[in-house]
């Protein structure tokens, strides 16, 4: 049976701590499923992307650590989510540490350590530097 892994993001002006985490949460199973906050969504979270949800989608896509992108337009689907995909595992960056511990009930539950020093909001401040 496929391992399945599922993560959850903005991923918007990807980076090498976004691809980081793919390339991880996708070694652990057999496909890796994302679930990409819309820009409604991203709006209830107080984030406003630089790309939209299909330009980040298609670069999402194109990754060949993502098997499946779905959209993330509210904060409780993913139980649902679990369930229709068959999840196996649940994937976040460690500055979630926790946030996500009641879906333990439906799968298994992973925060992996951030990559340093990379950041949307930091890629926003060194091109504006650069204007
Ligand atoms: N990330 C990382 N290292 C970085 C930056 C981000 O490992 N330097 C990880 C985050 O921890 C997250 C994923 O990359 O697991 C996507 O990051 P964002 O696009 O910032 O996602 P976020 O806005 O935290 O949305 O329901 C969950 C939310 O949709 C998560």
């Amino acid at each position: 049976m496929k391992r399945t892994v599922i993560t959850y993001g903005t991923f918007d002006l990807l980076h090498t701590g976004h691809v980081r985490l793919l390339e991880r949460a996708r070694s652990l199973g057999d496909r890796l499923i994302v679930g990409l906050s819309t820009d409604e969504f991203n709006a209830i979270k107080g984030k406003i992307s630089v790309q939209t949800y299909a330009d980040r989608k298609a670069v999402l896509e194109a990754i060949q650590f993502v098997d499946l992108v779905i959209p993330e337009t509210a904060w409780n689907q993913k139980e649902k989510d679990i369930i229709q995909y068959g999840v196996d595992l649940f994937v976040m960056g460690d500055d979630w540490k926790g946030k996500f511990d009641f879906l333990k009930d439906s799968c298994e539950v992973l925060y992996l350590p951030r990559t340093a020093g990379i950041s949307t909001s930091d890629l926003k401040k060194r091109i504006d530097k650069q204007l």
